[in-house]
Formats: structure tokens, sequence, C-alpha cells
């Protein structure tokens, strides 16, 4: 397309991009004009492979028809409604749907408009729960390090990410933190779940004896933690964290953006691992990312206890413009829908060995420290370059580009998490673009 290259780009000026540096990408834009199934068009016509269904969220692949048509019947019958006070019958319907494949039969569904509100209104109906139930006291949050939740004043304060953290302020007060699990020392290349660290789970009892357990009321971590580089959880250690919370009566809250939906080769990660939460977070593959929408599920137990009061007193003081926004909720029914009959909620699972096959063999590639994978999600750990860290991961992502290959980098990791529709040869193709893309790192 003309206007991407010569010297003139004062056209790129005004779109300030989210995490993104930028001005050096306003020198050297890489931009998407197209997108159908596996695959992107770039604005220079090539075509690039998806191997990071976009933000981890187009999990059905791109540009399926009946999301297209159920979303501009949507726009046509009824643009949009009001939520408060008001209702329109998709949001019902999705609701309902929702409930049927509800993660541990978490059958209550507050909507959103992204992962950062889902995690805030996650975040406020736990505080919520604790004061309706008499254990008022109970206001801290317990997140985890190097956990992401979203970039919310909400999210960022029980998120562990420095970078995210550090230039906005003390954030909310009365937080405390997890330590992350990961070790590469002793659990690089674990082909299963790692099978060392289960015991940090004991760092949430540390934080009941340091400051009480009357003064938390949850603690909320990612199953599987995607942005920080696909951490996964030790052998045990997700099993004691919810022993440990049920024990001292705190709110243990799954944050499922990444892992709702089938990414992991079940429906949800609370499904996969038999853990079950009192809440989960989605959002993402909810509407296989057509349309921005999240999604809270609760139990009825912390739903009933916010039913009280007399009835015509509104229960829970919260919620969004959109939520439960009509277009989106088209677009999430025709997602269900595509999952079901394709049976993409569970497909991970059986390709899940042909993709840890084709990522191990680049365990001997030039600076792999480590290999992870889960599902359809995978890690690829480098090691910095002295004295430049991330510039190896950087260098990587450009060059799979330039390639015809999307990949995310985190620092020194290469994240994948191409749409569940992936098949064997476009895996193959994945593994080949990066392990040369390793070779010609120096
Ligand atoms: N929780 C988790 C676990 C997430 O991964 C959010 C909350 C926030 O969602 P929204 O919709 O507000 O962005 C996320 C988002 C990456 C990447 O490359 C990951 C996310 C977003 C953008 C990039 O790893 N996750």
């Amino acid at each position: 397309m003309d206007g991407q290259s010569g010297s003139n780009r004062a056209h790129l000026d005004a779109y300030w991009m989210p995490f993104t540096a930028n001005r050096q990408f306003k020198q050297a834009p890489r931009q998407l004009v197209a997108a159908q199934g596996m695959y992107y068009t770039s604005d220079d016509g090539r075509r690039i492979l998806d191997g990071t269904s976009g933000l981890w969220c187009v999990n059905a692949g791109h540009g399926r028809e009946e999301i297209a048509d159920a979303v501009a019947h949507q726009l046509r019958t009824m643009d949009y409604a009001p939520s408060f006070q008001m209702g329109h019958p998709l949001a019902f319907q999705f609701a309902e749907r929702l409930a049927e494949i509800a993660p541990g039969g978490l059958d209550r569904v507050f909507f959103t408009g992204s992962g950062s509100e889902s995690v805030d209104t996650a975040l406020k109906i736990a505080l919520a729960y604790q004061r309706a139930i008499g254990q008022g006291t109970r206001t801290r949050l317990i997140g985890r390090e190097r956990g992401y939740h979203g970039v919310g004043f909400g999210g960022i304060s029980v998120g562990g990410l420095i970078n995210n953290r550090r230039t906005f302020g003390p954030l909310l007060t009365g937080v405390d933190h997890l330590r992350h699990t990961h070790d590469i020392a002793r659990n690089a290349f674990s082909r299963d779940l790692p099978g060392y660290g289960a015991e940090l789970a004991d760092d949430l009892e540390r934080l009941v004896q340091l400051h009480g357990a009357e003064t938390i009321a949850a603690v909320i971590v990612e199953p599987v933690a995607g942005s920080t580089g696909v951490l996964l959880p030790p052998k045990g250690y997700l099993e004691r964290l919810r022993a440990i919370a049920t024990r001292h009566g705190i709110l243990l809250i799954f944050d499922e953006v990444i892992t709702g939906f089938g990414r992991l080769g079940a429906p949800f990660a609370t499904d996969l691992f038999g853990v079950v939460p009192d809440l989960v977070t989605t959002a993402k593959g909810l509407t296989n990312g057509a349309l921005p929408m999240g999604a809270v599920f609760a139990s009825r137990a912390v739903h009933d206890a916010l039913m009280i009061g007399p009835e015509p007193a509104i229960e829970l003081f919260h919620g969004y413009t959109y939520s439960g926004h009509p277009v989106a909720c088209a677009a999430g029914l025709a997602t269900l829908d595509i999952y079901a009959s394709e049976g993409l909620m569970t497909r991970a699972s059986t390709i899940a060995q042909c993709w840890q096959d084709a990522l191990f063999s680049l365990r001997s590639a030039p600076h792999v420290i480590d290999v992870r994978t889960i599902g359809l999600v995978g890690g690829i750990e480098i090691a910095p370059r002295e004295g430049a860290p991330g510039s190896r991961g950087y260098e990587a992502f450009v060059d799979c580009f330039a390639r015809g290959l999307l990949v995310r980098v985190t620092g020194d990791i290469i994240a994948l998490s191409p749409p569940l529709i992936v098949d064997e040869k476009e895996i193959g193709m994945i593994v080949e673009t990066i392990g040369d893309a390793l070779r010609r790192l120096d």
C-alpha cells in the first residue's frame, strides 16, 4: 500500500499505539490488512501465518462467516440496548449458553467489555461478597509475581509485571503477591507439568501469617501464565492453593482470559486441572476476538450471597455501558456454535502431542534454554544477550514476521498460541521459521 514507505510518515503520528515502541515502529511499520483462516495478509501483500491467534483470541481462526453474519444481522436488528435496569434477549441467551459450559459449574455470568474489565469486576465482586457475608475486614487482594491481569488499576495492582506497574504511582493499597513459579534450574524442558514448585503455593499460608486471614478477600492467579512467557503450574500447585484459600475463607479467582475456550485442550483450565475456583475471568476467545467482550463466571455461593436486601435494591453497583452488548453477544453465540460444531474446545488435546514434539525439536537450536508447552500454547525461552536482555527476542520476532510468521515475544521468551484449527503442516512451518530465526541470531 502506498504511504507505508518513503520518508513522510506523518500520517502515522496521530495513532498512539498500545504496548508498542511507537517511534521505532513508525520508522518501519508492520501492518496487517486482511485475515482468513490461519493467515493474515500484510500491507505489502504477503501471507503471514498467525502463530498467536491475534493476541491469543482468534481461537477458531479468522474471517468466520457465521460470526460476520450474526454481527451484521444484529447490527441491523438492534445495534445497542442499555443493560442497566433494561434487558435484551441475546444477553440472557448468551449467559445461559455459557452457563451450560461454565468452568467448574460456576454458572452465574457477569458481562464486561474486556479482560481488564473482567479482572476488575472479579476483584470487586470478591470484596462485595466478603462484606455481604459479614467479613468486611477482608479487603486485601493477593496476586502473584509475573502475573498479568490486564491494565486497569485493579489488574496492575495484583499483577506482577514491573514495567506495567512502576510508572503508575502507588496503585491499590492492601495488595500483596505470591512468588512466581518459574524455575528453569529445576524444571527446564519438562514435557509434563513442572515437577518442582508445588510448595510455592504455601506462600499464601505465609501471607496469611503475615497479614491475618481476616484481612484477605481473594487471591487471583492465571492457571497458566501467558503474557509473562508461558509459565505452567507445577504439579499439585493449584490444588494446594485451593486448599489453603478454602481453609482461610479466601476466594480463589482464576484468570482464564487466555486459557479459556479451548486453548489448553479442555474448555477451561479449571476443567483441565480439576481445581475449581470461586470466580473465573474470561474475554478474548469468548467472541473469537471478533468484538471486544469479557465475562466473569461466579459460583452460585458468591452470586447468591449478593442477592440480598430489599428487592428494589440494586445488588451490585457495578457494570459497563457495554456489558452484554447485543452485537458482542451475537458474535459470542455464533462463536460458541462454531466451537461446538468443530469440537474446538477440546481439539487442542488431540494435536497437543504433535505440537509438543515439534516445539521440542527446537531444544537444540542456538540460545534455547527452555521449551514449555501445554495444549496449543508454547513458550520458547532463549538466553538473553549479555547486556541487552530482550534484544534477541525482538530480533527473532522481526525476523519471523519478515519470513511470514507472526509470533509474540515477551523479553527473550517466544510465546505461541495458534488458532485451534492449526494443522500439522502449519505447525511444521511455525517451527521451521522459528528455528531459522534462532540460527540467524548472534
Ligand atoms: N488477564 C489475562 C490473563 C490476560 O492475558 C488480560 C487479563 C487483559 O485482557 P484485555 O482484554 O483487557 O487486554 C489479559 C490480556 C500477550 C498479550 O501478548 C496478552 C494479553 C493482551 C495483549 C497481549 O501476551 N492478555
